[in-house]
Formats: structure tokens, C-alpha cells, sequence
């Protein structure tokens, strides 16, 4: 049996009813659980939803789970392994919208866009020239925190506007041209822009600590499209409010959904709601994705894209 934990999206939900016969949890009574975890054998879930070890426990006969979404810090990945579950996630189909994203982000804080936006809309531009300076971006330096494939991507598009790359993770990428910073305080002194692409979860979280702010200074643009834990907020909000930051682009924030007062105050700081992926094109491919490692999974006992760490 196919149990969904929860809806995904009008197509994923179609072909897992038509293609799986899916039991939709959150239809199901309270006590469904407990009743039928025993017949459950592959899991559609998201990374909103998850896949905790709770839920693991409650389905002792589970062999894949498939999540939409490419984060997988709300699955229970390594008590997944213990028992020999596979586990896919949707990478690659999303990686040029959250790249685009990122950039876009980056663009719109640096050439403050959207304040030169609300200035013309409130009928402000009476004088040609009278908008306040912004900053460039060409040529710049740029570091990426975390060098996976949305990192990578994120870095390509670098090259286009000219920049020189540097990169932190957990390691040097073999083949990489950009070069590595083992430390990401000095990589945040190094770079002009600052993006945060690396995965979210206890590993990475408040890795963009005060001093990494502060290293990346009043000249200094953070963006993050990964996970509000990576940087610590109180201390992005102290930077940005005493003017220690030049500015930041956020996707994701902490205790999401949802943006505080303090940033949503700043005229320096631009928010969306969470929508690095959220394009028609790349969520039915994050859709058809889900189905398609199940397919495979039921054909052959085997995932297309497996989370591997
Ligand atoms: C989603 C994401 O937009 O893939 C992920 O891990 O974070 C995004 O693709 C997000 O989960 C929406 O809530």
C-alpha cells in the first residue's frame, strides 16, 4: 500500500491516486494509523510534511519513501537507512529556478529594485536622478555557502556577470575551478555578495554567525534560498539595523512562514515567501519526479534520485 502523508500537488495527487491507489492521510480517521501502518510499504511525502521518526515507527513493513522537495531535514533519513528504506528527494529539476532566484534576489538588493519601485509607484520620481545610488554587481566578487548543485548553479551564473567565485562547504569539490575557503568567516570577508545554498538541518544551522556578518560588513550583501537556520536572524537584524550590512535577500527565514517586523521595516532587505522553486515549470517536474521514483521503485526496487549523504 501507498500511504501519502500529504497533498503535493493536483498532478502528483492525481497519478498517486490513479497509479498507486494512494490512502491520503489526512483523510483518514485519527486511529488509521495505528489500525494500518503495518500494510504501508512506500511513503509520498513532502519536505514540508516530512517523514519523522514517529511516522517510521508507525509503518514497520515501509521499504521507499519519496518526498518532494529537494531539503530532506524533516525526513528521517539515517533511522530510514537503518532498516534499508530508500529515500528520494527531488534535486536537479529545481536547481536553475533557485539559482534564478538567488540572483534575482541578489539583483534587487543590490540595485535596490524594489525600493526604486515603491519610489516611482508613490509618485516620487519628480526629478530625474534624485533615487539614491545602488551598488554594482558585474564584476564583483561572489562566495557561495555550500557548493552543491544549486550552489554550482548558483556559481555558473556568476561567471556571466564576471565575478570571481570562492566557495565554503564541508570540503573542496574535486574538478571545481572556484576556489575553496576553509573558513567561511574569511570567505565572508572576501566576497562582495554572500549566498547561502547549502542544506538546512542541526548541521548547518547559525553557520552565518555575528562574526561572519560582521566580516561581510557594511559593503556586504548576504542572500539566503536554503534554510532560515543557517543564519543566525537576531544577528542579521543587529547587523542590518545598526548599518553593519549592506543589505539582504531572503527566500527563507526562521519560523516561517512568516517575515518579523524588524526585517520587513528594512528598506534594504528584500523577502519572498519562500519560492525558490515555486515556478508552473519546475514544480510539475518536482511532481512528476515524486511519481517517477515511485514507478521505478515498484518496477525494480530501485529510486532515480536516491538522497545519498
Ligand atoms: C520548496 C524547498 O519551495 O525543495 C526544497 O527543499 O525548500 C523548496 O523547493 C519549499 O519546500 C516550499 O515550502
Amino acid at each position: 500500500m501507498l500511504l501519502q502523508i500529504a497533498s503535493i500537488g493536483l498532478l502528483a495527487d492525481r497519478l498517486l491516486t490513479e497509479e498507486f491507489d494512494a490512502v491520503r492521510l489526512w483523510e483518514q480517521p485519527d486511529a488509521w494509523l495505528t489500525r494500518h501502518g503495518a500494510e504501508v510499504e512506500l511513503v509520498a511525502t513532502s519536505v514540508r510534511a516530512g517523514c519523522g521518526p514517529e511516522m517510521l515507527a508507525a509503518l514497520p513493513r515501509l521499504r521507499a519513501i519519496s518526498s518532494w522537495g529537494v531539503g530532506h531535514e524533516t525526513l528521517d533519513v539515517a533511522g530510514a537507512r537503518a532498516r534499508g528504506i530508500g529515500v528520494a528527494t527531488t534535486p536537479e529539476v529545481l536547481d536553475d529556478c533557485v539559482a534564478d532566484l538567488a540572483w534575482g534576489l541578489l539583483m534587487a538588493v543590490a540595485r535596490r529594485i524594489p525600493a526604486a519601485d515603491r519610489h516611482v509607484r508613490a509618485g516620487e520620481w519628480t526629478e530625474v536622478g534624485r533615487f539614491p545610488l545602488s551598488t554594482k554587481v558585474s564584476g564583483k566578487r561572489l562566495g557561495v555557502l555550500g557548493l552543491g548543485r544549486i550552489g554550482a548553479a548558483i556559481a555558473r551564473r556568476g561567471e556571466g556577470f564576471a565575478m570571481e567565485v570562492r566557495y565554503h562547504g564541508r570540503g573542496p569539490k574535486p574538478g571545481v575551478a572556484h576556489g575553496f575557503e576553509p573558513s567561511l568567516r574569511e570567505l565572508a570577508a572576501w566576497c562582495d555578495f554572500l549566498v547561502v545554498a547549502c542544506e538546512g538541518g542541526p548541521a548547518t544551522r547559525h553557520l552565518v554567525s555575528a562574526e561572519v556578518l560582521e566580516a561581510l560588513g557594511p559593503g556586504g550583501i548576504l542572500v539566503n534560498i536554503a534554510r532560515g537556520s543557517v543564519v543566525d536572524q537576531a544577528a542579521l537584524i543587529a547587523a542590518l539595523e545598526a548599518g553593519r550590512l549592506g543589505g539582504a535577500g531572503l527566500d527563507v527565514l526562521e519560523n516561517e512562514p512568516g517575515a518579523p517586523l524588524a526585517l520587513r521595516r528594512c528598506d534594504n532587505v528584500v523577502l519572498t515567501p519562500h519560492v525558490g522553486s515555486a515556478t508552473h515549470e519546475t514544480r510539475e517536474a518536482m511532481e512528476r519526479l515524486v511519481v517517477d521514483n515511485l514507478r521505478a521503485f515498484r518496477r525494480d526496487g530501485t529510486l532515480l534520485t536516491p538522497v545519498r549523504a
